[in-house]
């Protein structure tokens, strides 16, 4: 009797992970009717308090499935958080969901996109856990299990509206004003090969890197790029007047977290205003040394302006990417790019501002231990045929892609084992900050070989073959893989 009636008043932890369930599933689906989820704005928050090791471990991971790990990371957490409230007393129970829904609440109006919906949602969420998990009666399994199933439905369907908003926003952008024609795709020159990468990356296959789990979704109609500050003259401009001035240049994107071999850069065929064109218009004051690029999701990059307004270094506001508009994970409608410095130190993706302050400014990542400098892409060469652990004939072919931005590639050596490092054919430089595709063949005896590769900058810098991590200044080493000669 006593047994029964305590199970009463506690539902168990199967009954209060439920609740969480059901809760998350409420709130995701109240949050994606307003374009925005409860589970991605938490995931937000835990990046930003993420301490760098943090951050790095995860991307060495995790990789290209950072984001995927995040938001299931999220949802277990949350799901875990409402299992241990089965533990306490009935009393201290709703006090405590009261607390942990307030603090959901207010973090969501306190990240990016400070959305009400996510604070609404936040709310509907505690409100049906609640429900859900104070009952007093304890449910049957069977009424748990609709319960799950339901919770998970609505998951699923929050995705999925989700989902639809962002093919929305693609139609907008697709008829946004800057989609103007590019050039043809370029050609290299080089000579097919299966496994090689395409002298462009496709958009499908360019990397996403940022500290948000969904991308901000802008209205091109609304946005206006705010130039401030420091300024005799400061302006908007709409997203119209940028396409007018824009041109086309070819560049690597790399992440400073783009591990030796690795697929975290990618080239592009871009569209962009000079940003020495921007600054003139705005006329700087002299004591404006630095120009801060602000984004809607918070993050700020700063960059001197003395080189830019010199043309010593070459930056644009990029509108366009491979013949289209900026898609949305890549910073629609503009973002700051200046070829040579590594992704988080080269401008904001989803621009707002570009204010000019005097002195240096604290960025998103100062605070989390990177240098304050912007760090420079060092010259990289990838293999990419064979892959790893391939087997191969006597006679292999070597093919990959190299970068050294913003001068360019001068070479690419290849060697196998402890032999000579012998040069490699290079495909046509598209311009100095895209990368080349180069190839050789190498004549070998059966056997286990290592090969690597080491590219060489038109400034006369050599790869560093040093094996160095992404922190603090980009991963340094030579790119080797292991092949298997047959007889
Ligand atoms: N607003 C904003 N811009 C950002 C970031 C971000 O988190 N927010 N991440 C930077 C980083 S770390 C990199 S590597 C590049 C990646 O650009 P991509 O996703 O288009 O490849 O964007 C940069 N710009
Ligand atoms: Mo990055």
């Amino acid at each position: 009797m006593r047994t029964s009636t305590r199970r009463s008043r506690r539902p168990g932890w199967r009954g209060t992970a439920v609740a969480g369930l059901a809760g998350l599933g409420v709130g995701e689906v109240v949050a994606a009717a307003g374009g925005t989820s409860l589970i991605d704005t938490v995931g937000r928050a835990a990046v930003d308090w993420s301490p760098r090791p943090a951050v790095e471990r995860a991307v060495e991971l995790f990789g290209s499935r950072d984001k995927a790990a995040i938001r299931i990371g999220v949802g277990v957490a949350a799901i875990g958080a409402a299992s241990a409230l089965a533990g306490l007393p009935a009393s201290v129970r709703a006090p405590a969901v009261a607390t942990l829904s307030a603090a959901t609440a207010a973090l969501a109006l306190r990240r990016p996109p400070r959305s009400w919906a996510t604070t609404i949602a936040a709310a509907a969420s505690s409100a049906v856990a609640t429900a859900v998990g104070l009952r007093r009666a304890p449910a049957s399994v069977r009424s748990e299990v609709t319960t799950a199933l339901v919770a998970g439905g609505a998951l699923l369907a929050a995705r999925a509206l989700l989902a639809r908003r962002h093919r929305q926003h693609r139609r907008i952008i697709e008829g946004a004003a800057q989609s103007r024609q590019t050039s043809a795709m370029p050609d290299d020159g080089a000579e097919p090969l299966p496994g090689l990468t395409p002298v462009i990356t496709p958009i499908d296959d360019f990397y996403v890197t940022d500290v948000n789990l969904g991308a901000p979704l802008i209205d091109p109609g609304q946005w206006r790029l705010a130039v401030t500050g420091l300024v005799a003259r400061p302006h908007q401009l709409s997203l119209t007047e940028l396409c007018s001035q824009a041109d086309e240049f070819d560049a690597v994107m790399v992440c400073i977290h783009n591990p030796v071999g690795g697929h975290r850069v990618g080239n592009g065929r871009w569209l962009g205003v000079p940003l020495r064109a921007v600054l003139e218009r705005a006329d700087p004051a002299v004591r404006a040394t630095t120009l801060v690029t602000r984004a809607v999701d918070g993050f700020t990059a700063s960059l001197p302006v003395q080189p830019l307004r010199s043309g010593e270094w070459s930056g644009y506001v990029a509108i366009g990417l491979n013949g289209k508009p900026l898609p949305a994970a890549h910073g629609f409608p503009a973002r700051v790019f200046v070829p040579g410095i590594y992704g988080q130190y080269t401008g904001v993706k989803w621009l707002t501002e570009l204010e000019l302050v005097a002195g240096p400014h604290t960025d998103y990542w100062s605070p989390r231990g990177w240098p304050h400098a912007p760090a420079w892409i060092t010259p990289h060469a990838r293999i990419d045929i064979p892959a790893n652990e391939a087997r191969a004939d006597r006679s292999v072919t070597i093919a990959g892609v190299a970068w050294a931005p913003p001068h360019g590639v001068g070479g690419v050596e290849v060697r196998s084992d402890d032999r000579p490092w012998q040069s490699a054919d290079l495909a046509c430089a598209l311009a100095p900050s895209s990368w080349r595709r180069w190839r050789t063949t190498l004549d070998l005896a059966a056997g286990v070989h290592t090969i690597q590769a080491r590219a060489l900058s038109l400034s006369g810098e050599w790869q560093d073959g040093s094996m160095r991590p992404s922190f603090p200044l980009g991963a340094s080493g030579w790119h080797a893989i292991t092949i298997y000669v047959s007889q």
